[in-house]
């Protein structure tokens, strides 16, 4: 891939990179992604099942949908996107990656500094106490997984619609994507918000600010420049191209 000259040199001099991640970037692990007609929660919307009403309407299908996908995660590994980013924590000074995704593949592919801006499937706590259950009982067929301590409901540690996100970990993202000289917006349909807002406020604090996703989104036409490709792709070339520029200036 030809790259712009001004990402060129932005990748050079960068000491402050945020990087936003979204769906697609696990999409070539095998994690299906929210909002593509093939997907395999095709049948959900996710507007439809993450949220707190869906779930309290119906927690058994709510769960048989998150015991699915931890199945899936659990299956799959980090890919090449994954990995580059954890190379360039290496490379760049102040290295931040906010991801919406709640598998987190970042960590597993040896990302330190990963904001979980919706959560992570992995844990679950009570809705009545509050309580988490770091390795509850997977559910049972056609049961919801109750809290040990109080037999309330356990609930997936994420974020649904409606709901705030953590907010130090918000707070963290909108610091980093204030502080970054280049902002990489990474395989999400910049549709959920306040993640998507998190590249227009890198913008008003004067970053260049980059998308990469295999198709054009509700958003490109605000972004410097719009890189289409697959992440797993587009990533290493970057880290490549950081790499050189740091070796020669050294
Ligand atoms: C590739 C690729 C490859 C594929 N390489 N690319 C206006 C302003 C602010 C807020 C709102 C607003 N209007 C409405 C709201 C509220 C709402 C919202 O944003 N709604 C919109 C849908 C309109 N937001 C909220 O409710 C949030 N909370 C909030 O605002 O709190 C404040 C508040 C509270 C109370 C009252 C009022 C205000 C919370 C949002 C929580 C989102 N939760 C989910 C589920 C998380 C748990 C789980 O995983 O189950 O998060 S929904 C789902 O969407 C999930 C994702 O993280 C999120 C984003 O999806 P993502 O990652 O972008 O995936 P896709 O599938 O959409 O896109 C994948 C992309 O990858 C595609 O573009 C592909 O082309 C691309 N791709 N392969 C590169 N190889
Ligand atoms: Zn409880």
């Amino acid at each position: 891939m030809i790259y712009s000259a001004e990402l060129l040199r932005c990748l050079e001099r960068a000491e402050s990179i945020c990087v936003l991640t979204g769906a697609g970037i696990s999409a070539e692990s095998g994690v299906p992604t929210f909002r593509t007609n093939d997907g395999l929660w095709s049948r959900f919307k996710p507007e439809e099942l993450a949220n707190i009403d869906a779930f309290l309407r119906n927690p058994v299908l709510v769960w048989e949908w998150y015991a699915a996908r931890r199945t899936v995660i659990h299956e799959v590994f980090p890919n090449p996107g994954h990995e580059a980013l954890a190379s360039m924590e290496r490379w760049i000074r102040d290295f931040t990656v906010a991801t919406q995704n709640v598998d987190g593949l970042h960590a597993r592919a040896g990302s330190r500094k990963v904001l979980e801006l919706h959560g992570n499937i992995e844990r679950s706590y009570c809705i009545d106490c509050g309580s988490f259950a770091e390795d509850p009982d997977p559910p049972s067929p056609g049961n919801a997984p109750l809290c040990k301590r109080c037999g309330g409901l356990l609930r997936p540690d994420v974020v649904w619609f409606g709901e705030q996100l953590p907010e130090e970990v918000f707070q963290k993202a909108e610091q980093a994507a204030r502080r970054c000289s280049l902002f990489l917006s990474v395989g999400t349909s910049s549709v959920v918000y306040p993640a998507a807002s998190l590249p227009m406020t890198a913008r008003e604090s004067g970053a260049y600010i980059v998308e990469i996703n295999t198709e054009r989104t509700e958003l490109s036409s605000r972004f410097d420049e719009t890189i289409l490709g697959r992440a797993g792709s587009i990533l290493p070339e970057l880290l490549q191209l950081i790499k050189h520029s740091r070796k020669i200036h050294q």
